[in-house]
């Protein structure tokens, strides 16, 4: 199935989510001498053929500057641009396309927030709440800004192993004094899937503004921003299938009229005078200079081509390839899986006996798997859980239970080496 544009293609039934991997031509390839397992869809996902086209297609006929000019190009790439933002407002269910700013990713929409609204809305004896597995990306730029404007961040904990947030703990964190409340909707390293509907609405009752940060989740199951409530939501294009370098900050139209412009430049204001100037109206307040335009041109290929498939059938195909792994992997002797052993989504971490996670996944690359190993940008979490690293291998609806078979064999192979 290739669907570079919104009219969608009957469906496979889902058993047959494998035959997408034809959509994929860089998963047909070896490495090492043998054929890639590729099983690093946490830190950014392949794309498909369609989105790769539709690229190539915009780059060779339409490419000009948007908002600028009033030749055709430049009409063209505009209208491009534009229709992407809708898209993406129906991809995220938004109330309107102007809630949805073009950002370089997840961290820059994040950084975004935190920069113009924790600085206009932060005060001495502030806190911000946010939770033990967040993403450096929810953590430092909050850690910036509490330092400009003396607030204090509190942390929800996480129950060890496990990887839940510890909800009886909420009632006593969540208190008035919370100004914005933080937290992922899936863990980068554990898997888990927060209740971020009910933990925002939780938020609203204290007067607390929420933050979600989607990375891992808005590729990976359906997302519905006016269902879940929050005030902004971040995510990145190229862990849902779309291209490095464009992202997404959804904002509630009152908080991104009140917010201050960000980085200034071209395209952000609606006139300047050599000493003041006036903003541009959301969300173009918050795009200063050149958008990547061809990068919306891909998101919008990729949206088109994950709903074509049906992300419920998505989020149902990583739970089963991830509660597989995680079955498989704690029938091997010396093993340590963390996270939620169900209701998880397709990442999941490991340790295996005494061999470090950095050694296991070199090991890995030579036998074509493809895994993380590292903290995954979770220091605090890693030092709570006692390890300074774990190995991780993360799913999308490319891969398959061969390829967790395979995963296993390899990792026996690599536990004999080690002498396990
Ligand atoms: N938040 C979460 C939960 C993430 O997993 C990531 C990236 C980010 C934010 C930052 O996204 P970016 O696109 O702005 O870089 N996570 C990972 C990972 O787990 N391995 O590599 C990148």
């Amino acid at each position: 199935m290739s669907t570079g544009n919104s009219t969608a293609e009957p469906l496979p039934p889902v058993r047959d989510l494998s035959a997408l991997r034809a959509d994929f031509p860089i998963l047909n390839q070896a490495v090492n001498g043998h054929p890639l397992v590729y099983l690093d869809n946490a830190a950014t996902s392949q794309k498909p053929v369609a989105v790769i086209e539709a690229m190539d297609r915009y780059y060779r006929c339409d490419n000009a500057n948007v908002h600028r000019g009033i030749h055709e190009l430049s009409n063209r790439a505009t209208a491009t641009m534009e229709n992407s933002r809708a898209r993406a407002a129906r991809f995220l269910n938004a109330a309107r396309s102007s809630e949805v700013v073009f950002t370089r990713g997840t961290t820059e929409s994040i950084n975004l927030v935190a920069a113009t609204w924790g600085a206009d809305n932060l005060r001495p004896g502030d806190q911000i709440l946010l939770t033990e597995m967040e993403h450096h990306s929810n953590l430092v730029p909050w850690q910036l800004v509490a330092r400009r404007t003396g607030a204090e961040l509190v942390f929800l904990p996480v129950t060890g192993d496990e990887g839940l947030l510890d909800l009886a703990r909420l009632d006593a964190l969540l208190t008035p004094r919370v100004r914005l409340f933080a937290l992922t909707h899936v863990s980068n390293t554990l898997g888990t899937v927060n209740p971020v509907a009910e933990l925002c609405e939780r938020a609203r009752k204290v007067g607390a503004v929420s933050l979600v940060d989607a990375a891992q989740s808005a590729g990976h199951l359906p997302l519905d921003v006016q269902a879940i409530g929050c005030d902004f939501l971040a995510c990145s294009g190229h862990k849902l299938c779309g291209p490095t370098g464009i992202g997404l900050l959804y904002g509630r139209q009152e908080q991104l009229e009140a917010m201050p412009p960000w980085q200034g430049g071209g395209e952000m204001i609606s006139s300047v005078d050599f000493h003041e100037s006036r903003w541009n109206v959301v969300p173009h307040k918050f795009e200063a200079g050149t958008p990547n335009i061809a990068g919306s041109v891909g998101l919008h290929a990729a949206f088109d081509y994950l709903d074509a498939i049906g992300r419920q059938r998505i989020f149902q195909h990583d739970q089963e390839l991830a509660g597989y792994a995680y079955e498989r992997l704690t029938t091997l002797s010396g093993t340590r899986v963390f996270g939620p052993r169900t209701g998880r989504s397709g990442v999941v971490s490991f340790l295996l006996d005494d061999v470090h996670a950095h050694d296991l996944v070199t090991a890995a690359d030579q036998f074509g798997v493809a895994l993380r190993g590292g903290h995954h940008c979770n220091q605090p979490l890693m030092r709570k859980l006692g390890v300074p690293s774990t190995a991780r291998a993360s799913f999308y609806f490319y891969n398959t239970r061969a390829e967790v078979d395979r995963l296993i064999e390899v990792l026996r192979e690599i536990r004999r080496f080690f002498g396990g």
